[in-house]
């Protein structure tokens, strides 16, 4: 039995009471489930939000401890880059968790960062649980690439269906890959802020956009329940991406 969290972006606090609405107790800065439940991150632990590493401290706590599962988002992987060293822009929320680093003792920095890299390393890029009946994947998973690997998929689960455009507010224009999804396994992502859980074929996106002001949901499975928190933030609403 899982909770999947939505993407937390840093909203620590908003994380912390949704755990409570679960049911979790936090015994030694962790939270665990009376029942055995486990935490399922689908990544974007970071960014934009005020307590990124908070989020990485207790997910990477978790995950070392086998209390829960994680695969990455596309702001994890840049975070990893910055942390290895390579280039990349501190721009997009990156410069939120960068700051938050740079207030911390080069002993304490050099642990988060030990700490962020090998859960990284030893992430898979989606999860499959529940003996393949249920997949986590950051921005979602096609059929045709359910049980695939390679750098197409990666640039699918990291980013989503792209075209390569953007739309006038600077959004990168995404197909709606989820409306032609025909396979059973559900499909559980986020990375694209929406105002309720979107349900669609066997799917549904429960990133409700926590850091631009809506909430954090959580999605229990097998119940298929799901439980939000309302953000602290303000709202942002030009963030959300409408279906028809
Ligand atoms: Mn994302």
């Amino acid at each position: 039995m899982f909770d999947i969290i939505g993407d937390i972006h840093g909203c620590y606090d908003e994380f912390v009471s949704l755990t409570h609405q679960l049911g979790y107790e936090w015994n030694n800065e962790t939270p665990i489930h009376p029942e055995n439940r486990k935490l399922v991150f689908l990544g974007d632990l970071t960014d934009r939000g005020p307590q990124s590493l908070n989020v990485i401290e207790v997910v990477t706590k978790l995950v070392e401890n086998q209390n829960a599962y994680y695969c990455p988002g596309n702001h994890c992987n840049k975070l990893y880059r910055y942390m290895i060293g390579r280039n990349v822009q501190q721009k997009h929320g990156l410069e939120t968790t960068v700051e938050e680093l740079s207030q911390l003792s080069s002993a304490r920095r050099e642990d988060i960062i030990d700490k962020f890299t090998t859960l990284y390393e030893e992430s898979p890029l989606y999860l499959t649980l529940d003996n393949g009946s249920l997949i986590v994947a950051h921005a979602g998973l096609p059929e045709k690439y359910i049980g695939q690997s390679g750098k197409k998929v990666k640039t699918f689960v990291l980013y989503g269906d792209v075209t390569g455009e953007t739309h006038a507010n600077g959004m990168p224009v995404r197909r709606d890959w989820a409306a032609t999804y025909k396979a059973s396994p559900l499909i559980v992502y986020g990375h694209t802020p929406v105002e309720e859980p979107r349900w669609i074929n066997r799917t549904v996106n429960i990133d409700t956009g926590c850091v631009f002001g809506g909430k954090l949901t959580a999605l229990q499975y097998p119940e298929l329940t799901t439980f939000s928190v309302p953000s602290s933030l303000p709202l942002v609403k030009e963030k959300f991406r409408a279906f028809p």
